[in-house]
This record gives C-alpha cells, sequence and structure tokens, in this order.
C-alpha cells in the first residue's frame, strides 16, 4: 500500500468509528514515512474544513509507556473538531473503543519555529490548564507499533481544557487527581511528565524545527498523560483535579 492509501483507510477508520488492522511492518513504513501518513491525515481533515488547535506528545511518561508497550516520545496534531467545552456530554458511538487520560495544557504566546530553551519559555508559552484528553486508535484491539501509532495520528480524537491560569516554571511536582464519578481512578505527580512537563515544550520545539512546522500562537500543547488512560463507559462522568489548575471533566451519554 502507498502512504496516501494507508492514510485514507486510517482517516475512514475515523469516519466511520470501524477498527482497522496494523499496517506498518507489513508495508515497510519507517518512523518518519509515519509522520508523513499522519500529515497526510491531516490534510484529509483540513480539506474538510478542519482548523489545527494543538500538538500533542505522547509517551512522556511511564505509565503510558508500560501501558502500551511503546516508549519513544511521539507527536500527535489536535484539530478544532477534536475540541470539547468542559462539562460537555459526549457520545461513545462517534468512536471505536475510547480511552480518556489527563493532561497538563499549555497555551503558546508567541510563533515557536526553532529549538527553545527553559530560559525562553515566558516568551512563548503564557497559560497552562488542566486538561483531558481521549484517545481512540483506530487500529483494533487498541493495539500497534510505534510507527502505526505515529501514523494514526497519535490516537488523537478528543480533548477539553479548563480555566487558563498564567505560566509558573515551577510545575515539577503537581498533584495530579483522575477520577471517575468523584471516584479516584489513578494518581500521578506531574514529575511522572519527563521529570518535569515543561520539558514536553521544548521537546516539542525540537521535533517542529526538524519537521519545519510552526507551532502557532493560540495553539495549546499537551504535555502527555502521567497515569495511563481509562476506557469510558456510558453513564459516567470523568474529570481530573490538578493541584493549582483546578478541575476540568466531561460526561458520557
Ligand atoms: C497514543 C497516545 C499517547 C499520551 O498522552 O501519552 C498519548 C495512545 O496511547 O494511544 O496521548
Ligand atoms: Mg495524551
Amino acid at each position: 500500500m502507498t502512504k496516501k492509501e494507508i492514510a485514507a483507510l486510517l482517516d475512514q477508520a475515523a469516519r466511520t468509528a470501524q477498527a482497522v488492522p496494523q499496517m506498518a511492518a507489513a508495508n515497510l513504513i519507517s518512523l518518519s514515512e509515519a509522520y508523513e501518513i499522519q500529515w497526510e491525515c491531516i490534510d484529509l481533515r483540513l480539506k474538510r474544513g478542519e482548523k489545527i488547535t494543538g500538538h500533542k506528545l505522547g509517551f512522556t511518561s511511564r505509565a503510558k509507556m508500560i501501558q502500551m508497550g511503546v516508549s519513544d516520545l511521539i507527536w500527535g496534531i489536535l484539530t478544532d473538531q477534536m475540541e470539547l467545552t468542559p462539562g460537555a456530554q459526549v457520545d461513545l458511538t462517534q468512536w471505536i473503543h475510547p480511552r480518556v487520560e489527563p493532561e497538563i495544557a499549555f497555551r503558546v504566546s508567541e510563533n515557536i519555529d526553532r529549538e527553545i530553551s527553559r530560559e525562553e519559555l515566558p516568551q512563548f508559552i503564557d497559560s497552562m490548564a488542566a486538561a483531558l484528553e481521549i484517545i481512540d486508535s483506530r487500529y483494533e484491539d487498541f493495539k500497534f507499533s510505534l510507527e502505526d501509532v505515529v501514523a494514526d495520528n497519535c490516537s488523537s480524537t478528543g480533548y477539553v481544557v479548563g480555566d487558563w491560569h498564567p505560566l509558573s516554571m515551577d510545575i515539577s511536582d503537581l498533584k495530579i487527581d483522575f477520577l471517575e464519578n468523584d471516584q479516584l481512578v489513578d494518581t500521578a505527580t506531574s514529575a511522572a511528565i519527563l521529570d518535569d512537563p515543561l520539558l514536553s515544550i521544548l521537546a516539542l520545539s525540537r521535533l517542529a524545527e526538524q519537521s519545519r512546522v510552526t507551532i502557532e500562537k493560540g495553539q495549546v500543547i499537551f504535555a502527555g498523560a502521567a497515569t495511563a488512560a481509562h476506557y469510558m463507559q456510558p453513564g459516567n462522568r470523568y474529570s481530573t483535579t490538578i493541584e493549582r489548575l483546578g478541575t476540568v471533566g466531561f460526561s458520557v451519554q
């Protein structure tokens, strides 16, 4: 199969909520080709009128690497079609086997088109917020190789961002609680994300420079989940409460 054909199948799997088999190994897809397929998938979304609203890092915590058996940092794209309002009611039938995970979100205040340093962060990021990400692998049984998950836009499918707070340079030990119907499902510290979630922004800036992509002012950056993701059940509410950032959540019909 060509890269375009793989992208078309992944796009159709997402639109019809029908899982497909993994394709990277059988088609000898390299990691850089997987990113090309990811961008083909994004192009199909842009042609339908979607807009890029953000960038997400994946596998920045051991909890996620262990859950999914993949240990390299990955980069995916968020669009306006994926954004939910806090407190929204979502319908699970639009997805294949959706999971939810707690995230820390950052807001970009100045275009990033090169690798930036930790000291430069306040020039490029003005705010941060508690967030949740909904991921829905387009592959059967939610199983994939590194190349397969990258081609599939890193399972991106939905996200919700809570109230914005001014950027703090000291967020390496915030308590992150992940709740289902107000009961604790999992808990972690933000140190689980690369020892300091701010480092995820630096990693993204490095990848963006390599790929000649600009992270644009107004877009969001998701640092990657600190806990494993959790399958969603009808009738339940999901939320995260992050120290100093507050609570955000949504419910399932
Ligand atoms: C891939 C997406 C990983 C994260 O926060 O680590 C991710 C997946 O687990 O399906 O979003
Ligand atoms: Mg995530």
